[in-house]
């Protein structure tokens, strides 16, 4: 076995026992184990009288004859508490100024905006769009969709107006709140500009309003009637705002999400069962406490930046930093200096920023996390893809000071919340793996037919009973939502598309990539993940790797890998030269079967805009076909004609 690392000595779960405990009572009387946690962790205007109702499975209900508010839960409930004084976030810019908002007044911003977008006849079930800069106001406009119960749907800011159009008219929104224009790495972004690119042509008919955040004060394009200043709507409301009760199972948000084909999906959460979990991860994989500074670095357009940012660590009463800008803006050592000057105790990112900033510290030395106090810190996390063994043992030593549990939290848009994770006080971490199901998460491995496979062997990652925070449905398209994640021949279970295998000895749970992208060489079965995690364990040569098969003759599948070097891109004979290295390198590391049969040198990877390497268009190329896919969602388009050619 290799080296497992200590968890925390103190931290609210205390030892695997009493993991063990929490795992048993789940076992014992699973309704009643979510039950319990679903009256400690929410405040109920109406308690519900049954968890949970499985007589529509698939679509299951959590909690559903309760009434609750969602943004009462993250704000009022702690002013009435008399903690209305607590920061409840640290706003940093991108150029670097500083705002604090209090819970009061979190609460009085959302409370007039909930105001406005009733006044605009906004009501419960109706949706709304938001596509903000990171901001207060964009986590304010969650929480004011949240309190009248409409339905907010958050795009990225970097998605383009055909994206955003498709999901306004899949949604049928009826308003939409943006912003002047975004700033990111010194640059403006023009959102509005977007929005009215998105609406144009009658496009849209369902949106009547458009709300515009002034972030800039940049020149703008304006439509009477239709188009509003934030600041001029809420400054006529009044500051206090009923919360709309709505039963559990209201639909609290739709996200948007590329499905393996087709055009994205709506996932459909609920409010109840939602925010337990939002809120019982952030405190138990987090340990949140009173004392810590929260940062999660994500964007509020993606799930991770829903639960970790907008709902979880308020619903806790916690301090969370929200960042406007990029890591590498000013310069590579943003995320170290922001952490030295907040004293981020919990900080919460992704393997994809881990790796830039690795190769950002080694040609910069100044930018080295080493030059930062990052005394603060105690307890890390990754999400998103898996992290390779080099990139966390980087993060645990140069970030966590050899001193900090890594939480590698397992989950998707699908799920809500962490999945599979180790617990602080609980689990000892492996690098590369994210471990153990959350207390109460069925989470297993099956084959083809739904059957167990032994632990020590890779199969399907499924989940085997409902969950509080689980996707409800596909906005508009239940039968896909049953096809695809409840296909017949896997007993009921959810399927998660990733592939996965349990260690023999300690069960640890280890993520091989989407099952898609699970290769199959003369019969061996292997991860893409795990090659690409041999390749860049090259710390010398190697900054990042992707692997794709592509049909073989000879072999069924043949490995290609792309490589991007530390050093710039090589040509002829010296690409020839290192990528035989590599190929010695995959050998000694994994077996002469793990070899590529190829190895393709760019100077960066295709990637979407929330750092995802997106493998299909690395597939099209390995094939040597045209890249036919969608292309709308990739940072640097730039890249593909490099990569298509053999070096
Ligand atoms: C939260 C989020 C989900 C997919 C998921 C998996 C990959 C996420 C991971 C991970 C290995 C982890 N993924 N976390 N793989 N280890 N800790 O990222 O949601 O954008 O829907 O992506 O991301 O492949 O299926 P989403």
């Amino acid at each position: 076995m290799s080296t497992l690392f200590p968890p925390l000595t103190q931290a609210r779960i205390q030892g695997m026992a009493a993991y063990q405990a929490l795992c048993d009572e789940a076992e014992r009387d699973y309704a009643g184990y979510w039950a319990r946690l679903g009256r400690e962790y929410i405040s109920w205007k109406q308690p519900f009288t049954k968890s949970l109702d499985d007589s529509q499975a698939p679509f299951f209900k959590w909690f559903e004859d309760g009434l609750l508010n969602v943004s009462y839960n993250c704000l009022d409930r702690h002013v009435e508490a008399g903690r209305g004084d607590r920061t409840a976030i640290i706003f940093e810019t991108d150029d670097g100024q500083v705002r604090n908002t209090s819970y009061s007044q979190l609460l009085a911003l959302t409370c007039r905006l909930a105001n406005a977008l009733k006044a605009k006849g906004v009501k419960k079930g109706d949706r709304v769009v938001i596509y903000m800069p990171m901001s207060v106001e964009g986590v304010a406009a969650m929480q004011a969709c949240a309190r009248i119960g409409a339905t907010h749907s958050v795009v990225f800011g970097g998605f383009s107006a055909q994206s955003l159009r498709d999901r306004i008219q899949d949604a049928g929104a009826v308003a939409l709140i943006t912003a002047d224009e975004q700033l990111r790495g010194g640059k403006a972004l023009p959102l509005k500009a977007i929005v009215d690119d998105a609406l144009a042509d009658g496009a849209c008919p369902t949106l009547k309003d458009v709300i515009v955040y002034k972030r800039t004060g940049g020149a703008i394009n304006w439509t009477a009637h239709r188009d509003h200043w934030l600041h001029e709507l809420t400054e006529q409301q009044p500051e206090t705002c009923e919360p709309e009760w709505v039963d559990a199972e209201h639909p609290l948000f739709l996200l948007y999400t590329s499905g393996s084909t087709g055009k994205p999906k709506g996932v459909q959460h609920s409010s109840g069962g939602y925010l337990l979990h939002a809120a019982l991860t952030t405190s138990w994989t987090f340990d949140l406490q009173d004392s810590d500074v929260f940062w999660c670095t994500a964007d509020i357009g993606w799930v991770t930046g829903h639960s970790y940012i907008a709902y979880g660590p308020l619903a806790l009463g916690g301090t969370e930093l929200v960042f406007e800008g990029v890591p590498t803006y000013p310069d590579a050592g943003r995320f170290w200096q922001m952490i030295q000057k907040h004293k981020v105790t919990v900080f919460y990112t992704a393997p994809t920023a881990i790796r830039s900033l690795i190769k950002a510290a080694e040609t910069t030395p100044a930018v080295h996390p080493k030059n930062y106090d990052l005394s603060s810190l105690r307890i890390l996390g990754s999400v998103g893809e898996p992290i390779n063994p080099a990139a966390w043992l980087w993060y645990y030593e140069n970030v966590g000071g050899s001193r900090c549990p890594i939480m590698d939290t397992w989950w998707q848009t699908e799920t809500g919340g962490h999945m599979i994770t180790p617990l602080p006080g609980v689990t000892p971490q492996l690098p590369g793996s994210c471990t153990l199901p959350f207390p109460g998460i069925q989470a297993a491995i099956v084959d083809e037919t739904g059957h167990d496979v032994p632990n020590g062997q890779g199969g399907i990652l499924v989940v085997k009973k409902p969950w509080p925070s689980m996707i409800r449905t596909i906005w508009g398209d239940p039968e896909r939502y049953k096809k695809s994640y409840f296909p017949e021949e896997l007993k009921g279970y959810y399927l998660a598309g990733d592939g996965a295998s349990r260690a023999a000895d300690t069960g640890y749970f280890t993520i091989t990539g989407r099952i898609d992208d699970v290769l199959n060489v003369s019969g061996h079965r292997m991860g893409t993940m795990e090659i690409e995690s041999a390749l860049v364990s090259h710390t010398e040569l190697v900054a990042e790797a992707a692997v794709v098969g592509r049909p073989d003759d000879l072999t069924g599948e043949a490995i290609c890998a792309f490589v991007v070097l530390k050093r710039s891109r090589p040509t002829g004979d010296e690409a020839k030269a290192i990528a035989n290295e590599l190929r010695n390198w995959v050998a000694k590391e994994i077996g002469p079967i793990a070899k590529p049969k190829e190895i393709r040198f760019g100077d960066n990877l295709p990637k979407t805009r929330s750092g995802k390497i997106m493998r299909r268009l690395l597939r099209s190329l390995a094939k040597g076909e045209a890249v036919t896919q969608d292309t709308s969602t990739l940072e640097n388009p730039a890249i593909l004609d490099q990569l298509a050619k053999a070096n």
